[in-house]
């Protein structure tokens, strides 16, 4: 392994057009102007422009396949990094139809780690928590870099495929690669089938929120800034070959969520629906991320859920052109797919 303290000059975002993409590309433009920035991104239902239109006259924006080798090749050649957070992200997603999941979160990996292979190209590859499965509830346990994988749906078996080629490249082919597996992420521009921003739209409309099953699921929730000011330090200063957890020790079961947000909307605690749980429900993530910590030097800036989660609510009611489109479509689908009061 070796450590690279270099700032790329220009950088190929894949998936820019996503949630976490879009804001990791808005943090660079404002905060690395000398930075060019390169966004491949196939504007899928959760791309959208709109989450670029700030910036777009400082980028360079390609729409186009991660799986399309020509064109991965030619926006490769031409930079010297890639970060790479192009994906089908949502599990009930993968859970009604998984193709898709092996189309961009494997092939699309691949296509992308024969093109770094190619032309020497920095890499990091973003993944994520899920791919180490579930632990217990109450557990002082938590996912470290050496926790075997263990992925428990479609989506993370799909991601945990992609994370074994990116190492199997490093190992093989030398490529410089680094991986990220973060914890669940909440800010702005996250679509509205996820869990946050669903209730949080909801609850603009009126709506009851819905809770899957009991809610005494537990993720670790991290604000999107603080996960991508943590990209951008591993692929400026992290050991290539290695893996780095990050996460901001988050840990709130859904249920707390939910009321955590009828109070800030003014609602009664009891003012939420329980719906269909998902099947296979991982039942606690928790990240370990002390030694991202301790070798980068990185720490959360969000400290308080709560403040973070106001300022993501005041996002999403100062900005209903982004999300309105979305919403109809969403609800539908999760109807289609069985989602039903419990
Ligand atoms: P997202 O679904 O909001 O965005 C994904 C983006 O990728 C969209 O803009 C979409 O158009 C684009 N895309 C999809 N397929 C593509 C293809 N074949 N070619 C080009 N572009 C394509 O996802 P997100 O929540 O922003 O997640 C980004 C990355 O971070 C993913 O790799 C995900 O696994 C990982 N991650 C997410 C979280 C989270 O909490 N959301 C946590 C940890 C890791
Ligand atoms: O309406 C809902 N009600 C509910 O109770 C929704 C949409 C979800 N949930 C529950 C399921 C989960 O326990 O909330 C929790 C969070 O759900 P999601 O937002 O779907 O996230 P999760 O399945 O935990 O996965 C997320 O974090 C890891 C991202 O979607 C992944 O891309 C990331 O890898």
């Amino acid at each position: 392994m070796s450590t690279e303290a270099t700032t790329p000059t220009r950088v190929l975002v894949t998936g820019g057009a996503g949630f976490i993409g879009a804001n990791f590309v808005h943090h660079i433009v404002n905060r690395y102007p000398n930075v060019d920035v390169v966004v491949l991104d196939a504007l899928t239902y959760a791309g959208n422009r709109e989450s670029l239109a700030t910036v777009r006259s400082r980028i360079e924006f390609v729409v186009g396949d991660i799986g399309d080798a020509g064109l991965v090749d030619d926006l490769v050649r031409r930079v010297d990094a890639v970060v790479h957070f192009a994906a089908e992200s949502h599990n009930d997603n993968s859970l009604a139809d998984p193709r898709p999941f092996i189309d961009t979160n494997i092939v699309g990996t691949f296509t992308l780690l024969q093109a770094v292979r190619a032309h020497g190209v920095r890499y990091h590859h973003v993944s994520t928590d899920e791919v180490y499965g579930d632990l217990p509830l109450a557990d002082p346990l938590r996912f470290t870099e050496s926790t075997p994988y263990n992925p428990s749906g479609p989506y993370s078996a799909t991601k945990a495929a992609g994370d074994m080629l990116v190492r199997a490249w490093t190992r093989s082919f030398g490529v410089r690669a680094t991986i990220s597996n973060c914890s669940n992420n909440y800010g702005p521009y996250q679509h509205v089938e996820k869990f946050i921003p669903r209730q949080i739209t909801n609850l603009i409309d009126g709506i009851r929120p819905r809770l899957y099953g009991a809610g005494t699921n537990v993720r670790d929730w991290i604000h999107v800034e603080d996960h991508n000011r943590a990209v951008w330090r591993v692929l400026c200063a992290g050991s290539v070959g290695r893996t780095y957890l990050i996460g901001a020790n988050g840990e709130l079961d859904n249920r707390t969520v939910i009321a955590a947000l009828l109070e800030e909307f003014g609602r009664a605690p009891d003012e939420f629906d329980q719906v269909t749980d998902r099947p296979g429900h991982d039942v606690r993530y928790a990240v370990d991320s002390s030694a991202l910590r301790r070798e980068l030097g990185w720490t959360p800036q969000y400290l308080d859920f709560r403040d973070g989660l106001r300022s993501t609510i005041r996002w999403y009611r100062d900005n209903e052109q982004w999300w309105r489109p979305d919403k109809v479509a969403t609800e539908a689908a999760y109807r289609r797919n069985g989602e039903t009061r419990l």
